[in-house]
């Protein structure tokens, strides 16, 4: 990993997301008493930001979703973490079940994620939605503002995602000299989109992220459907399409393109270790033996990821070409998510039920066609699970980068696996070598798993070699340090102009 300490070396970096790096939760101790257990939620992107938080050492803003969470805080919320080291502080910011219920399921999750992902059919709209989406990102705004004030050196807030479209412009509002930028970690959707929101929701939102001085997405599809939808809903907003630069109330907002990654030699690294080596036998000598093939799929239960779509294209494959029974088995980790909400519950027993009619239909003395994990595991599990597999079926019908596909890359170190991707994730823009369907489209879908199936020896280490080498060019530590160079990058080219830092 890079040292991320040469950057941010006279800032103070204020962190906001709803994700905390650090939850605490009361568990059943030893002698039946409640304990406290400290954890690192699992996910990519807090895994990479931590570390970058430990050289820096800024401030994390976040909301405190665990059960223990303001036991394990002061009276404003604050403590130091990571619990061994304390190198920077954790400001948690915690809501009423109310907020949770209007911000967080309601706006965020049901009314701005399936329009980000153009899935309108799953958009919901209340007003109650959008008032405590204003009221929650107030209420965080005004702890970043409380924490820039009692930053020691120059403040630099960096806000995470699609709960935070407000925050920007409430913080710059506070007056105090900082420089804020914001990653936007899903799809953006284009304007023609977004005017489903109620009249002046959509412009309200814009002008929120417009508060921003950097706007960073995954590709620049992404970028240019934000720009549309500023040239639509802004009109006293100016647009510089060669540069991708804002001219807004006197300031001038960037637009930047920055694919995220994983942490590629952790991934490898786990996927090599012995324990992996030996689950990756076990899987290979149960499911593919006998020339048989082995496929993997890992999800969030969410409609994003185009799972019905995925069994829709797996029993047409083993009906319409019988010689692929028992040449082929699919291993489905499928992991629950946001099941209060209630198209979420819908998905799970829909592909419950899939998976089981799938099986009905085919299974025979010894041999199933797909074998679920319907559970959270560990990612070291998963690491062994994508070098044990054959090919890796991502069909997601919008997704912003999808970092499984990343992961089954790093992992296959045997480079023996095909990926099998869609067209519509971030990843497609990026990776060269995997085989690209469109989930819609099943014919289309079939024949792509045909072919994975179906291709050589010699066709799979070619293209996988190559999926690799980029992978390991582009990691996400890659990606964190572009973002900080353009931001002292522009910071400096401000200095330059207005002759202040
Ligand atoms: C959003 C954007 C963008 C899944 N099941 C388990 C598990 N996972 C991990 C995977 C992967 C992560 O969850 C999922 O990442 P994705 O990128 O596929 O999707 P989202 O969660 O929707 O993330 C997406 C991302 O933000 C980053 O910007 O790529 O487009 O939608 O890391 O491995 N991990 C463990 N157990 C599981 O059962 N440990």
């Amino acid at each position: 990993m890079p040292d991320f300490s040469r950057y941010l070396i006279d800032r103070t970096l204020i962190m906001l997301s709803n994700r905390e790096p650090y939850e605490h939760r009361f568990v059943e101790g030893v002698a039946g008493d409640r304990a406290i257990e400290v954890r690192q939620p699992p996910g990519g992107v807090v895994s990479a930001l931590d570390p970058t938080m430990q050289a820096t050492h800024g401030v994390w803003v976040a909301w405190g979703s665990g059960s223990a969470d303001q036991r394990s805080a002061d009276a404003e919320g604050r403590l130091r973490v990571p619990p061994q080291t304390s190198a920077y502080t954790l400001r948690r910011v915690f809501l009423e079940p109310a907020d949770v219920d209007g911000f967080y399921l309601g706006f965020a999750n049901s009314s701005l994620w399936p329009l980000c992902h153009l899935l309108v059919q799953h958009f919901e709209y209340r007003d109650e939605y959008w008032e405590r989406y204003q009221s929650v990102n107030a209420k965080f705004a005004n702890v970043v503002v409380d924490e820039v004030r009692r930053a020691e050196k120059k403040p630099i807030v960096w806000i995470q995602d699609y709960h935070f479209g407000l925050a920007a412009a409430m913080i710059r509002d506070a007056g105090e000299p900082l420089f804020v930028h914001q990653f936007w970690h899903i799809p953006f959707p284009p304007a023609d989109i977004l005017r489903l929101l109620p009249v002046g929701v959509d412009e309200a939102l814009l002008r929120g992220l417009l508060g921003n001085d950097l706007i960073e997405f995954h590709t620049e599809r992404y970028a240019l459907n934000f720009l549309g939808c500023v040239a639509e809903f802004i009109p006293d907003a100016e647009i510089d399409s060669e540069t991708f630069v804002v001219r807004y109330e006197g300031r001038e907002i960037e637009v930047g393109v920055f694919p995220i990654s994983i942490d590629v030699e952790r991934y490898e690294r786990l996927a090599a270790a012995p324990v992996n080596t030996a689950l990756a036998e076990r899987l290979r000598v149960r499911y593919a033996k006998n020339y048989c093939r082995l496929g993997v799929g890992v999800d969030r239960v969410d409609y994003t990821k185009g799972i019905p779509e995925r069994l829709r294209a797996l029993r047409v494959l083993w009906e319409q070409h019988p010689e692929m029974r028992e040449r082929f088995t699919f291993l489905l980790v499928a992991t629950p998510s946001r099941s209060e909400i209630s198209a979420y519950r819908d998905l799970e027993e829909e592909m419950v039920r899939g998976v089981l009619e799938i099986n009905a239909q085919f299974r025979t003395r010894t041999w199933t066609p797909i074998v679920l994990i319907h559970e959270n595991v560990s990612a070291e599990l998963l690491a062994g699970v994508y070098r044990a597999a054959d090919l890796c079926l991502v069909s997601s019908l919008q997704d912003g980068m999808n970092l499984v596909a990343k992961e089954f890359v790093a992992c296959q170190v045997e480079e023996r696996g095909v990926l099998v991707l869609s067209r519509f994730t971030g990843a497609a823009e990026e990776i060269d070598g995997a085989v690209l369907i469109n989930p819609f489209n099943l014919e289309g879908f079939v024949e792509g798993i045909r072919r994975a199936v179906n291709m050589s020896d010699g066709e799979r280490k070619v293209r996988m070699h190559r999926m690799r080498t980029q992978l390991r060019a582009r990691t996400i530590f890659d990606w964190l340090a572009a973002i900080l160079l353009r931001t002292e990058e522009i910071i400096a080219e401000r200095a330059r102009k207005t002759g202040a830092a």
